[in-house]
């Protein structure tokens, strides 16, 4: 019904002065706009702004932010009987925004978070209704409000008023990110007649899983709003199983508009992560019928789980506990990501854009994405693949890196409705495993008391400590709530209790052991390298990451062609994080410098993926006193220089592969000990006990086998063994050898362990692998390549980023053979297409 938008801008309050929510005022200078749609987009088509993501041109853009803008629609009214009543919602508005409809103000919003519906039965009249609304620029909306800014906070993510408003908080500018400030309606906006009453809330609770999982008891609860005559308000409930599941039926009494309905599943199927089962839902189905008559009908998906935190004392590392989530029982270790929004313009994200992303997050062995808090709470979409693909989210609430007003009334009403609004929203879905108070809050806060030696409060703590865990115990209790990552133990980054960010590879973060910050920041080289990942014996490591550069395609897409080069205006303009050559820092002892643009790329993805192999192997070795490791971070919001394992437009890094193989659910990685012996483990994510036939190989670069030991070897069910050790007689460790481990039965990725950092290693120069294109149909093809000589970072690129690729980013050693399967559902594929590159 409420189609064909339009849009203008006007300077501060002149669009009152206009009459530009008169029915009568023409539609001369306003821009056709779909809502839910985004601003800058629009004008983009519109010529009145360069690409925002296009060179250096956000300073092109930063008007639009100030004005004043105006979207409307006009609509014809449906018949509404007596009975019946018309709502017009809104799931959200950003920020600051007026509601008129026929020339009166109906309605307000100051939070980009909440949803504003409005009972408009009296207010519209046959023929045509004009719905408009006003948003007010967010600089003069909150200019009277004065909070002190947080000085040890970067540069590009400082903004002294982002705190006082209710948005996303990285569209200021973050240190990936752009200052592109989103305006408008950036949700699903809908007009619905509704008759007698309206479902208002649905709550699918898992209660108890019997202990050998073959019977579950759930609770429907259901909420509905009465306002017509009916006598008799019930509601018809289906829990419908997948193909030959269950199928369970009751009515329910809703008195006052309430009712619960319990029930037990038989043989219940149950929603698992990927690598532990299948991730079944059920069809929730529910028929609230007035007076016998069904008013209204809502299908949701839902699963049949438990999910609980646990944090009992960790009997082998005394003084230490646990923070490890518990799946239908089941303690498991959270191999995942942090997740930003997907593009700068968060109404312009859809399914397809998300579907891409978090499958090749299931692809990559992930089981856990973290919902950043300076984000957003993201779409339907969203969960619902989370859903669908066994993908556990950590959400935090959209609080980050500041401190926030909480003696404001008015502020403190707006995210109590924030909170329980976004609880009751997302709370049936099985992928929700944690409610998370922010980003960074309580942890910068130690900071800082500790450097002041103080002990001041933190202005926020309210909503963390109080507000926000009293909502998720009144509507959600059997999701776990975090007041903050990271939190938990003497400080808030303490590595014997909660979730750990670690900082100190690439931020040059003092560490913090156990109770508080020791030392400086320090940016040099020892500090930051990230075999420093080995010092964290945290619990969860819910934060670390490296940056790189993304492929060369997507430099060519954004950079002009006289700015392709090191150092080039452009190129640091992708960068946002200060200072700009941080990453040089972390070269320095795995590549080196680099002296040229294509050099800049392999250097930076190589240190990110062998960092990140590096520390991702290390914290699972720890499991189970380890039970998490959140990546810092999956995705990019626009086409630049940043932490992220894909890049904006999908390309994936090296890292992305590397992050892949060391995530498989059965891992083998070697430990260097500092006597000069290295140890094989293996790590099992699974259920099942498994056999592996496995043989370690120390190669010469200049060719052949030194030896070669052949193990068998039993790994339990989730569990982790040392398997093989090899002590320092038998190891070189030089810069001419390399150790390997292939499994002879295919369980788990193969690895390899270098003596020496890369820049280091004594190889000839290595001659081109053999190898051979086979098409198979338009759109794939198999690469079969055969190394005759030790090759590093064997790649392939298409200039495509919807090509999958079965493996990538690899090793090869002399005599080994591989065959790449190349995909692209999108586009027809051929050799000419795909480039071969090693080093
Ligand atoms: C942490 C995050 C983000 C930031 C990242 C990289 O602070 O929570 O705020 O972008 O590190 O600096």
């Amino acid at each position: 019904m409420l189609r064909d938008w339009r849009l203008k801008d006007f300077a501060e309050n002149e669009g009152v002065a206009a009459r530009a929510f008169d029915a009568s005022d023409s539609d001369d200078g306003w821009i056709k706009v779909e809502a839910p749609g985004d601003v800058y987009l629009v004008l983009h088509a519109a010529g009145r702004i360069p690409d925002p993501f296009g060179d250096r041109a956000e300073k092109a853009c930063a008007w639009v932010k100030d004005r004043e803008w105006w979207w409307r629609t006009d609509f014809e009214a449906p018949q509404i009987n007596d009975d019946q009543r018309l709502i017009l919602e809104f799931q959200g508005l950003d920020t600051f925004a007026t509601i008129w409809l026929n020339g009166e103000i109906i309605g307000r919003s100051e939070n980009m978070f909440r949803a504003v519906r409005s009972d408009v039965t009296a207010r519209v009249h046959p023929g045509k209704n004009r719905l408009a609304v006003c948003f007010r620029p967010t600089s003069s909306a909150v200019i009277d409000r004065e909070m002190p800014t947080w000085p040890i906070i970067s540069d590009s993510i400082k903004e002294t008023k982002r705190n006082f408003i209710r948005k996303a908080q990285f569209g200021w500018g973050w240190d990936w990110g752009p200052t592109l400030p989103t305006v408008g309606i950036w949700k699903p906006v809908s007009m619905r007649t509704e008759t007698s009453a309206a479902l208002r809330t649905v709550k699918f609770t898992t209660l108890e899983l019997s202990p050998t999982h073959d019977r579950a008891k759930v609770s429907v609860e259901i909420e509905a709003e009465v306002f017509g005559t009916a006598d008799a308000l019930t509601a018809e409930i289906a829990l419908v199983g997948p193909a030959d599941g269950a199928h369970i039926e009751g009515t329910i009494d809703l008195k006052d508009g309430r009712g619960r309905f319990d029930t037990t599943v038989v043989s219940p199927k149950l929603w698992w992560t990927p690598e532990l089962g299948e991730s079944y839902r059920y069809d929730l189905k529910i028929a609230v019928k007035a007076d016998g008559r069904v008013v209204e009908h809502r299908v949701l998906k839902v699963g049949i789980r438990t999910i609980a935190l646990d944090q009992s004392p960790d009997p082998d590392e005394p003084g230490a506990s646990f923070f490890r989530f518990v799946l239908n029982e089941v303690p498991i270790f959270a191999r995942g990501v942090c997740w930003i929004p997907a593009s700068s313009f968060v109404a312009a994200v859809d399914e397809a854009h998300y579907r891409r992303l978090l499958e090749a997050a299931v692809e990559a062995n992930m089981n856990m994405v973290r919902v950043w808090g300076g984000g957003v709470y993201e779409h339907d979409a969203f969960y619902d693949l989370c859903d669908e693909l066994g993908l556990l989210v950590w959400q935090d609430f959209m609080f980050a890196c500041a401190p926030y007003p909480e003696h404001d009334p008015i502020f403190i009403e707006n995210v109590v409705a924030e909170v329980a609004y976004q609880i009751e929203r997302l709370r049936n879905h099985p992928s929700l495993a944690l409610w998370c108070g922010n980003n960074e809050a309580q942890v910068v806060q130690g900071f800082m008391n500790a450097v002041k030696r103080r002990n001041d409060p933190l202005p926020g703590d309210l909503f963390y400590s109080k507000k926000m865990p009293d909502a998720v115990a009144a509507l959600d209790p059997t999701t776990p709530y975090w007041p903050g990552s990271p939190f938990g133990g003497p400080n808030a980054n303490s590595m014997i209790a909660g979730d750990v960010h670690d900082w100190t590879v690439w931020h040059g973060m003092p560490p913090v052991p156990v109770d508080r910050a020791v030392g400086k920041f320090d940016l040099s080289p020892e500090s930051v390298a990230y075999t420093r990942y080995a010092e964290d014996m945290g619990r969860f490591i819910s934060e670390y990451g490296i940056q790189a550069s993304p492929v060369m395609e997507t430099l060519t897409r954004c950079l002009p062609e006289d700015q392709r080069s090191l150092g080039s205006d452009a190129l640091l303009n992708r960068i946002k994080d200060h200072p700009k050559n941080k990453v040089d820092a972390m070269l320095v002892s795995v590549t080196g410098l680099p002296t040229s643009l294509e050099q800049y790329v392999d250097y930076t993805q190589i240190t990110q993926a062998e960092g990140l192999k590096f520390g991702v192997e290390h914290f699972r070795r720890r499991k189970p006193h380890c039970s998490g490791s959140l990546i810092w971070q999956f995705n990019d919001c626009w086409p630049g220089i940043s932490w992220s394992l894909i890049d904006y437009y999908g390309f994936a890094k090296a890292s992305y592969f590397f992050v892949r193989r060391a995530y498989a659910p059965v891992m083998a990685s070697f430990k260097a000990m500092d006597d000069g012996s290295v140890e094989l483990w293996i790590v099992n994510d699974t259920l099942n006990s498994i056999d592996i036939e496995l043989v370690v190989a120390l190669k010469a670069f200049a060719g052949g086998t030194v030896w070669s030991d052949s193990i068998a070897a039993r790994v339990g069910a989730n569990r982790v063994e040392i398997v093989w050790r090899a002590e320092s007689d038998r190891l070189p460790g030089d810069r001419r050898h390399v150790l390997t481990v292939r499994s002879r039965n295919d369980i788990f990725p193969a690895n390899r362990h270098f003596f020496a950092p890369i820049k280091d290693l004594d190889r000839p120069a290595p001659p081109a692998p053999e190898i051979k294109f086979e098409q198979r149909g338009s759109h794939e093809i198999a690469v079969h390549l055969g190394a005759t000589d030790y090759l590093y970072f064997v790649h392939l690129l298409v200039a495509d980023e919807r090509t999958r690729f079965s493996d990538n980013y690899f090793d090869l050693a002399d005599g080994e053979t591989t065959t790449v399967v190349v995909r692209n559902e999108a586009v027809a594929l051929s050799p000419d297409n795909v480039v071969v590159r090693w080093r």
